[in-house]
C-alpha cells in the first residue's frame, strides 16, 4: 500500500466512532469496552447461538410470554395502532403481535443494518399485504430516524422493545433513553417492552457462563474484532471470560480476565496489562416487577400492566403516556 493510501485510511478508523471508544476505553483505570460492539457479524452469529442454549433462558421464556398472552397484549395495544421497533433487526419477535392487531395502521422498524431490516420487511409484506412498513435505517438514539414518524397519521403509537434490551443500559442511561422514547409519543400512546426479573444468582449466572461455552467465544470475540479492525494484536488465549451476578447492582457483569501481564497494541497505541485486571464488556440489569414501574414512572410512563411466566424468570410490561 503506498504513502496516500495508508493515510486515508488510518484516517478512516480514527473517524470512526469504534477506534474512539476503543482507545478511550481502554486507557481508563478500569478497562472497558462498550457491549454495542459486540454484535459484528461474527458477534451476532454467536448470540443467535446464545439464544437457542438450554442455559439461556431468557430469549425462549419471552417467546412463551408472547404465545401465551399475545391476544390480552393486542387488545392493550389497541385498533388502528402503529408500532414502532426500535433496534428491529430481523423483525421476528413483533410478528406475532401484527398478525394479532386489530387494523393496525403501519409499522415502523428502526434498525442500523439495512440488509437485516429490508429482508425483513420483504418478509413482513409478503405476510401481511394490507399492513403498511416503512423501514427507518440508523441508530434508534439519533433523532433523524424518528422523522419519519411525522408524516404518518395514527390513531395511537406504541413502541415495541423486547428482548431485555434495556438491560444492557445502567438505570439512569435507561430512564434517559426511555425518556427519549417517551418524547416521541403522545397522550395515550404505549409502550411494550421486555425485562429479565431479578432472580437466584445461579439461574442468571448460568445463562452468562453457559456450559457450552458459547458467551465465552461472544465475549472473546470483541477482542477478535479489534485485532481485525483496528490493527490490534491482542492474544485471546491470555484472557478468560468472567460473568456474575452483583446483587446491590442487580446486574450481572460480563468481564475478560488478563491471565498473564502483557503489553497489547491497537491502532499503534500501546496499553499495559497486569494479571488479574478485567475489561468490562457488558452489563445486563435485572429489575422487580416494582422496581421497573418506578423507572417507567421517572420517565414520564405510567405503568399500565404486565405479563410474566410461571418461574418469574422474565416480564412484559405494558405502559403508556
Ligand atoms: C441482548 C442484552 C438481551 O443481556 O442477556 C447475552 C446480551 N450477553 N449473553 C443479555 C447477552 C451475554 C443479552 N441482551
Amino acid at each position: 500500500m503506498n504513502m496516500a493510501v495508508s493515510s486515508i485510511r488510518d484516517e478512516k478508523l480514527q473517524d470512526s466512532d469504534f477506534f474512539r471508544d476503543v482507545l478511550a476505553g481502554l486507557a481508563g483505570e478500569q478497562k472497558t469496552l462498550p457491549c454495542k460492539y459486540l454484535y459484528d457479524e461474527a458477534g451476532s452469529l454467536l448470540f443467535e447461538q446464545i439464544c437457542e442454549l438450554d442455559d439461556y433462558y431468557l430469549t425462549r421464556t419471552e417467546a412463551a410470554i408472547f404465545r401465551q398472552h399475545i391476544t390480552a397484549m393486542a387488545r392493550q395495544v389497541g385498533p388502528g395502532a402503529l408500532i414502532i421497533e426500535p433496534g428491529a433487526g430481523n423483525c421476528e419477535k413483533v410478528e406475532p403481535l401484527l398478525e394479532h392487531l386489530q387494523a393496525p395502521s403501519g409499522y415502523y422498524p428502526i434498525d442500523i443494518s439495512p440488509e437485516i431490516l429490508l429482508a425483513a420487511k420483504e418478509r413482513i409484506t409478503a405476510r401481511l399485504p394490507n399492513l403498511e412498513v416503512i423501514a427507518s435505517i440508523g441508530d434508534f438514539t439519533q433523532a433523524d430516524v424518528w422523522e419519519g414518524l411525522k408524516n404518518l397519521s395514527t390513531q395511537k403509537r406504541v413502541l415495541f422493545f423486547p428482548g431485555s434490551t434495556i438491560g444492557n443500559f445502567t438505570p439512569v442511561q435507561a430512564e434517559n433513553l426511555l425518556g427519549f422514547f417517551a418524547a416521541k409519543l403522545g397522550c395515550g400512546d404505549g409502550l411494550l417492552i421486555g425485562t429479565d426479573l431479578v432472580k437466584d444468582s445461579v439461574v442468571l449466572e448460568r445463562a452468562y457462563c453457559d456450559s457450552e461455552h458459547v458467551t465465552e467465544e461472544f465475549n472473546k470475540n470483541i477482542l477478535a474484532r479489534i485485532n481485525s479492525e483496528l490493527n490490534g494484536n491482542f492474544d485471546l488465549s491470555l484472557f478468560a471470560h468472567r460473568a456474575f451476578y452483583h446483587p446491590l447492582r442487580q446486574r450481572v457483569e460480563m468481564h475478560l480476565v488478563c491471565l498473564k501481564s502483557h503489553l497489547v497494541q491497537v491502532a499503534g497505541r500501546k496499553f499495559e496489562f497486569a494479571e488479574g485486571e478485567t475489561i468490562h464488556t457488558e452489563n445486563s440489569h435485572k429489575y422487580s416487577i416494582s422496581g421497573f414501574n418506578r423507572l417507567l414512572l421517572r420517565a414520564g410512563f405510567s405503568p399500565v400492566c404486565h405479563w410474566s411466566d410461571p418461574q418469574q424468570h422474565y416480564a412484559i410490561h405494558y405502559a403508556q403516556i
